[in-house]
């Protein structure tokens, strides 16, 4: 019902900002300094959540009109949540989200999705937006983050900032896993890391930008390393001066994706 409402006239409208957001932000931002961080071996500064990490996110949107987040709303909160990420240690990642998340666990702390780093994992799969009204938090309904009406909407700008702050704290080799079997193109040129991210790497400090691309068990073969968009990948990175390797369907890719399917014939352990 949320998902259907309409706020400002025509504006169709998400879920709303998700409830006990701040203690859920607060508690995050402790957990990933105390224990989840603290597995994958990341050096911390200690930042102190209540009265440092939730005023820096709280801040950069509540009671304000929810489309027209400034650019820089989120760069102090990005700011105190950065730390220090290891060489070689970076998984970009587009239309594949969870699998870069499993890469990421998988690897024992030594690379990095934004959502397993200090500043994504305290927000990621959270909803929030603010409104001039009341409390400053609209708790009954967000804008939708597709609406082309609505372009600096908080989770967008903040993704923005922080997939920048990102892509520039890398070193070494970067990895990118891309999905081949999404009909829009594996690369496309309006995802964040097409815009963001492949423009804001320091390409005197990034040698190789390896690419993964995988596809679905069941899916269609839209691109691989020889085809399609991933070409257009190629010549970019060549341009700005990097190198590039390509896999298709790399072998850990399959075993994640088996995981959630152990039953389909291709998933066969004995094949
Ligand atoms: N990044 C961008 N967007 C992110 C994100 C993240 O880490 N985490 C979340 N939850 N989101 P996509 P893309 C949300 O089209 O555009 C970084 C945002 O609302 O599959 O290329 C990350 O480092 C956003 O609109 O991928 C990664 O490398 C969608 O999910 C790219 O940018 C992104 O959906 C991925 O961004």
């Amino acid at each position: 019902e949320d998902f259907a409402a309409r706020v400002n006239g025509n504006r169709v409208a998400g879920a709303g900002t998700t409830l006990n957001i701040r203690e859920i932000v607060i508690g995050r931002c402790w957990d990933y300094q105390r224990v989840t961080g603290m597995n994958q071996g990341r050096p911390l500064i200690e930042v102190i959540c209540g009265t440092t990490a939730w005023p820096a996110f709280v801040n950069a949107f509540a009671f304000q009109n929810p489309c027209n987040v400034r650019e820089d709303a989120f760069r102090s909160f990005t700011n105190i949540m950065t730390v220090s990420l290891p060489r070689n240690g970076t998984i970009f990642w587009s239309g594949t989200k969870n699998l870069a998340k499993m890469y990421s666990e998988l690897s024992g702390g030594t690379m990095f999705s934004l959502e397993t780093t200090f500043v994504g994992y305290t927000v990621n799969d959270l909803t929030w937006c603010g409104t001039p009204l009341g409390a400053g938090i609209n708790y009954a309904s967000c804008p939708s983050f597709d609406d082309p009406s609505c372009p600096s909407q908080a989770s967008t700008v903040f993704w923005g900032s922080a997939s920048k702050l990102f892509a520039r704290q890398a070193r070494g080799s970067v990895s990118v896993l891309l999905n081949g079997s999404d009909s829009r193109g594996a690369f496309r040129n309006n995802s964040v890391f097409s815009t963001v991210e492949l423009p804001n790497l320091d390409s005197s400090l990034v040698d190789f930008v390896n690419i993964i691309v995988v596809h679905d068990l069941d899916g269609q073969i839209v691109d691989t390393c020889d085809s399609g968009t991933i070409l257009i990948l190629k010549d970019r990175i060549i341009k700005r001066g990097m190198k590039w390797t390509c896999e298709d369907d790399p072998k850990l890719a399959k075993l994640i994706q088996c995981t959630e399917k152990p039953d389909y014939h291709r998933c066969n352990l004995a094949s």
